[in-house]
């Protein structure tokens, strides 16, 4: 089985490239699809992907795309299944598996839902080509968040899930998301994150998951979306990389960054920042959905004239950001 997991892991982690994430849940995508005018049904979520995933070039920059679960049974236009058009072009087609967010406490946070029947989720999603999968867990942050209970039974639930998608031979991308909502400072997100990522890596140890097949997908350090004076582009990135040092193994072999609602030049400019400070541990790359894929989404508006121009859009940031995991993006790219 070792060896199964680090072909996978050969295969994503890949210098230059990135993770696209078209994970968006039925809902989440009709919210992109109202954002540019076009209605939510099953043909226009298809066609969506269908824009994204067939840009010219489109595996020259992306190792991997985590897919949600109708997009594995869908078409591009060529005919051929998604997951076939990712291999294709040797892009790892991955899969979602947690079942969304359910409130459990007066303070409104959240425990993700999924692992019930996950084994057999797993075989199923095996059998259409997936190789790797992720889980999210969301923390939210205010004077009482995120709360010890939540930290420590999120922890549990993503270790659960590793151990499980790693026994059926796939590698699972672990995701924490510190979410970026709120007026809370850069100080409040530095603590929240440390402690999060620090019960994520207790609970894998405990679960015995093995880190060298593992990917981390974790928010930045980062000041609150409606936070006065927000931290810099530099600061971001050392703090960041001063939190992953202290709670990251260094067997982990690869960091894929959310982009949690920065816009798509934040998310570039935060990565290459980060390369910027000498060499780290691990690879670290982004796993980013909307800033990877907004500006496509504008340029297509769902027409069918707008595909060369919308498909461009996403090589361009696809490339910037590829160049981000090197540190020569530059501003005046844009
Ligand atoms: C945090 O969301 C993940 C990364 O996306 P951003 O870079 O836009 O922050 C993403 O993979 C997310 O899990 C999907 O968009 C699916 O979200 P839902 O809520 O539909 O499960």
């Amino acid at each position: 089985m070792s060896e199964v997991l680090k072909g996978i892991i050969k295969d994503m982690v890949v210098p230059g490239k990135g993770i696209l994430a078209a994970d968006e849940s039925v809902g989440t995508a009709g919210k992109r699809l109202a954002s540019i005018g076009v209605e939510n049904t099953e043909e226009m979520r298809r066609q969506y992907r269908n824009m994204i995933l067939t840009a010219p070039d489109f595996g020259k920059y992306i190792s991997g795309v985590i897919l949600f679960e109708e997009t594995l049974a869908h078409k591009a236009d060529s005919g051929t299944l998604f997951p076939d058009v990712l291999k294709k072009v040797g892009t790892v087609p991955g899969i979602k598996v947690d079942q969304g967010l359910q409130e459990v406490n007066e303070k409104k946070e959240q425990v993700t839902k999924g692992l019930e029947g996950l084994g057999e989720r797993l075989e199923k999603y095996k059998k259409t080509g997936a190789r790797f999968t992720k889980w999210r867990a969301v923390y939210t942050i205010s004077e009482s968040t995120p709360s010890d209970e939540i930290i420590k039974q999120n922890a549990a639930d993503l270790a659960k899930y590793a151990k499980s998608v790693q026994e059926h031979g796939m590698v699972p991308i672990v995701e924490p998301e510190v979410l970026i909502d709120g007026t809370h400072s850069i100080d409040q997100c530095e603590k929240a994150t440390s402690k999060v990522l620090k019960a994520v890596f207790d609970a894998l140890k405990k679960e015995n998951v093995k880190l060298e097949y593992t990917i981390l997908k974790p928010s930045m350090v980062i000041s609150g979306k409606e936070a006065e004076n927000g931290a810099g582009v530099k600061e971001v990135a050392q703090r960041t990389i001063k939190v992953l040092k202290a709670t990251v193994p260094k067997e982990l072999p690869s960091i894929n960054f959310l982009s949690g609602g920065q816009t798509p030049e934040e998310a570039t400019a935060h990565l290459n920042e980060m390369h910027k400070l000498g060499e780290l541990p691990w690879y670290v790359s982004f796993s980013y959905a909307r800033a990877l894929q907004e500006p496509a989404l504008k340029a297509w508006k769902g027409k069918k004239e707008n595909l060369a121009a919308a498909q461009k859009a996403f090589i361009q940031r696809a490339r910037l950001n590829g160049l981000a995991t090197q540190g020569k993006y530059s501003e005046d790219m844009e």
